[in-house]
């Protein structure tokens, strides 16, 4: 059994960005699968309430969102890097926009009348009109793009990351980065689809790129898989790491380490979880939780793009 466990599933892109950052740096994981939709009760256990995917576990450390993800894997194995020295601020920059705008766009493009009867007929187990209830619920509300308008915005971004490999192999330069992998996973979600991957083929770069980035391979993926039960229980038996300092605490909010807090998604996925905070760095918040399926735990969050509140009273 690897230490690192991916929550995760397979049609899930931004797992799919941490599948390749585990074949880029040649990392063995073990997989424990989510259902694509709520109720997620184990994970929920596991997070205090956050529910995308994917989560990374490591022990009774708990980290969400592939922001932080990447991080903690480059830590793990700095080589080779996510982020090219010299480019660190552009390929995280890049990648932020690319998990954002490009990300929406592309689901939305994917998701077209077309291609959700694609992904409908692909996926004959998923109950469609359960999973429109519970995508439309995490959006609180907020429709989609129009498919026409994503068409037009997702083949323009098509045509940018296409001028970004007329003189390299990857977005950019020799080395594949982070930004590689945050561009490629909607795209990657649009391959899938044959009835819409067409627009992949109109700029020439586009799929040989495709192919170098998937040739990065999923690392060491253990040949068992865990079950939900059994990721609880590697939670309960272990102790949180606490190789993080209060020496790094940097307060924007006037909330003290020690406070009673909650943490929410800036958008998509509201859940609130709750816990006492126990570090908040540059870049990312902790807190400590306790349930009785997991012990202590300690789930890490980045600052970028969540919500750090007091609990209420
Ligand atoms: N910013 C998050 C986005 C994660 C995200 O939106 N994941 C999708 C799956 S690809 C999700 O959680 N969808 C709803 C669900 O699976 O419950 C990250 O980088 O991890």
């Amino acid at each position: 059994m690897s230490d690192l466990i991916l929550h995760h599933y397979p049609n899930s892109p931004f797992a799919e960005k941490i599948r390749l950052t585990f074949g880029l740096k040649k990392l063995a994981w073990t997989s424990c699968d989510v259902s694509p939709i709520m109720p997620k009760p184990e994970l929920q256990a596991l997070t205090g309430a956050y529910r995308r995917v994917p989560v990374l576990q490591i022990g009774a450390d708990v980290y969400c969102d592939t922001l932080l993800i990447c991080e903690v894997l480059e830590s793990l194995n700095p080589a080779p890097s996510l982020y090219p020295q010299g480019q660190t601020g552009l390929a995280r920059t890049l990648a932020q926009w690319a998990d954002g705008t490009l990300f929406s766009t592309a689901m939305a493009y994917n998701f077209s009348p077309k291609g959700g009867m694609e992904y409908a007929r692909l996926n004959p187990t998923q109950d469609m009109k359960a999973f429109a209830m519970d995508r439309g619920a995490m959006r609180g509300g907020a429709p989609r793009m129009y498919p026409g308008d994503a068409a037009a915005a997702y083949k323009s971004y098509l045509r940018r990351i296409a001028t970004m490999l007329e003189s390299s192999p990857f977005v950019l330069g020799d080395q594949v980065s982070v930004a590689d992998l945050a561009i490629y996973h909607p795209l990657w979600f649009t391959r899938r689809l044959p009835a819409v991957a067409d627009v992949l083929a109109s700029n020439a770069a586009i799929l040989p790129w495709m192919d170098r980035v998937a040739a990065l391979g999923h690392g060491k993926r253990n040949s068992t898989e865990l079950s939900r039960g059994e990721s609880l229980e590697i939670a309960r038996q272990a102790t949180p790491d606490m190789a993080f300092s209060s020496a790094n605490f940097q307060d924007e909010h006037g909330i003290p380490l020690g406070t009673l807090v909650t943490i929410t998604a800036e958008s998509f996925g509201l859940e609130v979880t709750s816990g006492t905070l126990v570090a908040a760095t540059r870049t990312r918040f902790t807190l400590r939780r306790e349930h009785e399926l997991t012990g202590v735990v300690h789930v890490h969050f980045p600052r970028i793009g969540f919500v750090l509140k007091k609990a209420e009273a």
